[in-house]
């Protein structure tokens, strides 16, 4: 089989940095380490809209930020900061992370050359996400503590050793991730919905996505972000000092971007709510079963948090467009998946036991 080569005038995506330089504080000449992340699809989700606002002509999409390269929305950040991290000469990054974050430093940190090291909750990161972290070749270290826990250690480390911090605390993590709010702005024909709808944990992605709405200078959303009920420090205006959810990506109870995340939601006329893990699930489940989305359950939290405030008559869905950031892939998390979703059926090799099966 023959390939033609690459042309300069090749249509191929060079990742986000690349692709909104004239946006980013990155010139022409610096080498950039990415794995054309970004480009995520922007789904319509006409027969969800239906199931959480019948009637009222709700235009939902889905930016599926789990098909980025190593399965989130992390990827975005993180080419920025493992660019930037080799700009300043590092050689180690370190990061503490749920589990998203450890996959993506990873393996940027693979592809640059560099060591990685990655702070774990022991017993809370979901399977995808360590299998990934280890494959890439990270030094995985798993702390018999919460996030919270190893974010305060890796600040210190970080302090006492040249080791480059790769978590959202790093400005340059929200310099690439701002590009989301870019793409969707683009993806929507140059406006900006009137909803946007995300998770929040650490609160890096929703203080990035607003940088990025007012700099694009397209229209401002509104944001309503979704906490898990067990790890709501934002909705309840203090720590939370043991974090519980199944939705293990958002189980933190002192997230670093808290003021900047209160600012956004302000600065947007914007809402903040929590949501229970039944409604996390419920959400998890309506995605994949009435639209083919497979996502992780804390990427759920932003569909059960609309779905919550359109029950409750917070937000009037009538005529108006949201965007629903879907942030880790469903992969990512079989084990949920599995105990969650319904048992397989099982049956003998026998084409008796498959028609008495269908005529049961
Ligand atoms: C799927 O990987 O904090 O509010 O260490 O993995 O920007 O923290 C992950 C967070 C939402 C919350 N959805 O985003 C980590 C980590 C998924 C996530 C969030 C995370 P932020």
């Amino acid at each position: 089989m023959h390939y033609p080569p690459l042309q300069e005038s090749s249509p191929m995506w060079p990742g986000v940095i690349e692709a909104y330089r004239s946006y980013l504080p990155f010139d022409e000449g610096t080498p950039i380490i990415t794995l054309n992340e970004g480009n995520t699809p922007l789904i319509h989700a006409p027969r969800l809209a239906e199931a959480i606002a019948p009637g009222s002509g709700l235009r939902l999409f889905l930016k599926y930020e789990g098909l980025n390269p190593t399965g989130s929305f992390k990827d975005r950040g993180m080419t920025a900061a493992i660019t930037q991290a080799v700009r300043e000469g590092a050689e180690t990054v370190i990061c503490a992370s749920t589990g998203n974050t450890a996959a993506s430093a990873a393996a940027y940190a693979a592809r640059a050359g560099l060591r990685c090291l990655v702070l774990v909750p022991q017993g809370k990161i979901a399977l995808g996400k360590l299998a990934a972290s280890l494959a890439y070749g990270a030094d995985v270290i798993s702390i018999d503590g919460s996030f919270d826990d190893g974010l305060r250690m890796v600040r210190e480390i970080t302090e006492r050793r040249p080791i480059a911090l790769v978590n959202s605390v790093n400005p340059w993590r929200l310099e690439g991730q701002k590009t989301g709010a870019f793409e969707i702005v683009d993806q929507l024909g140059g406006q900006a919905p009137d909803w946007h709808c995300l998770p929040v944990g650490n609160a890096g992605n929703i203080s990035a996505y607003w940088l990025g709405y007012k700099q694009y200078g397209r229209g401002l959303p509104r944001l309503l972000g979704g906490q898990a009920a067990g790890a709501a420090p934002i909705v309840l205006g203090r720590v939370v000092e043991n974090p519980e959810t199944l939705a293990t990506a958002i189980r933190i109870g002192n997230p670093a971007r808290w003021r900047q995340a209160v600012e956004a939601l302000d600065e947007s006329g914007g809402i903040v709510t929590a949501v229970s893990d039944e409604d996390i699930l419920e959400a998890w489940r309506m995605l994949a079963r009435i639209e083919g989305v497979f996502v992780e359950p804390a990427s759920a939290t932003g569909l059960a948090a609309l779905r919550q405030q359109i029950a409750r008559g917070e937000i009037d869905a009538a005529a108006k467009t949201a965007v629903i950031v879907l942030t880790g892939h469903g992969l990512k998390d079989p084990g949920t998946a599995v105990e969650r979703a319904g048992q397989p059926v099982a049956l003998p090799a026998k084409i008796e036991a498959l028609e008495a099966y269908l005529t049961k």
